[in-house]
């Protein structure tokens, strides 16, 4: 696929940016916009000059959501033999990092979509919340798993039962996002920090997203057990030769990425 009509895809140096743009739904994820955004991201996966993915949506809104025009209509039948968001399971076997960008509206599929990214960098202006009770449904992809894991059982319980929304710096208190920042360094700051990131040994930084995965969905001597031969393992690169060797030599590091 490569002709996108809800999203925006460029490559800039060593980073990947999907930016959602249905500006008339605030960003609201309907079936095509589900498709490219995971089309487009598996591309940057495969593509091996990308060392990391931004994903961003407007000033306004991240994504406000499901797109509920699109489900209104739809039977139990619909939801669970054709899950029209079956492929976001993709989206979570990503190598890549990936960064959201998160300014306005992040309610919804957009908190959840938000959650399932590595790093979340908030504006000022970016409000999250899992609003589906208000709708006569629930979370439906990770609301209520991933939110009480970054949040804590009772705050996750506080908004998914009311329907509240929080803003950045609650966000931030409570765990939800990484950093916030004023909203007009938003994009710079996150393409400040894939960058960083993309400059990395590629094959290390795989390594480190998955064993912080391993953190979330495992126990803790699991984790431990998949930490201990992950590191082993980045000691047959060069990138560990050369790293090394960069800071016996009081230099920088040239990563190769073998
Ligand atoms: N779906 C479809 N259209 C939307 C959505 C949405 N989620 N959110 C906003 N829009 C549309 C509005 O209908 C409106 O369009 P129009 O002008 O044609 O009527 C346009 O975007 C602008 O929205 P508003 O006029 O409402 O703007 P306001 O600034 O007044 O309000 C809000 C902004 C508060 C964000 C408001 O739009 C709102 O409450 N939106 C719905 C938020 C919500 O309930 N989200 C949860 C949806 S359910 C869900 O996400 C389930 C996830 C399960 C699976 C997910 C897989 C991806």
């Amino acid at each position: 696929m490569t002709h996108y009509t809800t999203i925006l895809v460029e490559k800039r140096g060593r980073v990947g940016w999907i930016t959602l743009n249905r500006p008339e739904a605030l960003n609201a994820l309907n079936a095509a916009s589900v498709a490219e955004i995971v089309d487009a991201a598996k591309a940057f996966d495969d593509d091996a000059e990308v060392g990391a993915i931004v994903l961003t949506g407007s000033d306004r809104a991240f994504a406000a959501g499901a797109d509920i025009k699109e489900m209104a209509d739809k039977q139990y039948v619909d939801m669970f033999l054709n899950d029209p968001f079956a492929s976001w399971g993709d989206f979570g076997k990503l190598r890549t990092p990936v960064i959201a960008a998160v300014a306005g509206y992040a309610l919804g599929g957009g908190c959840e979509l938000a959650m399932m990214c590595d790093i979340i960098l908030a504006a000022d202006t970016a409000k999250f919340g899992q609003p589906e009770i208000n709708l006569g449904v629930i979370p439906g992809i990770g609301g209520t798993q991933r939110l009480p894991r970054a949040v804590g059982k009772y705050k996750a319980a506080e908004l998914v039962l009311t329907g509240r929304t929080m803003g950045a710096e609650e966000a931030e208190r409570a765990g939800l996002v990484s950093r916030v920042v004023p909203a007009g360094e938003l994009l710079e700051e996150a393409a400040r920090v894939a960058e960083t990131i993309a400059a990395k040994s590629l094959p290390v930084v795989y390594a480190a997203k998955h064993a912080l995965q391993a953190a979330q969905e495992t126990t803790l001597e699991e984790g431990l057990r998949f930490e201990k031969q992950a590191f082993a393992a980045t000691f047959a690169l060069d990138d560990q030769t050369e790293g090394m060797a960069a800071f016996r030599g009081k230099r920088a590091a040239e990563f190769t990425h073998r």
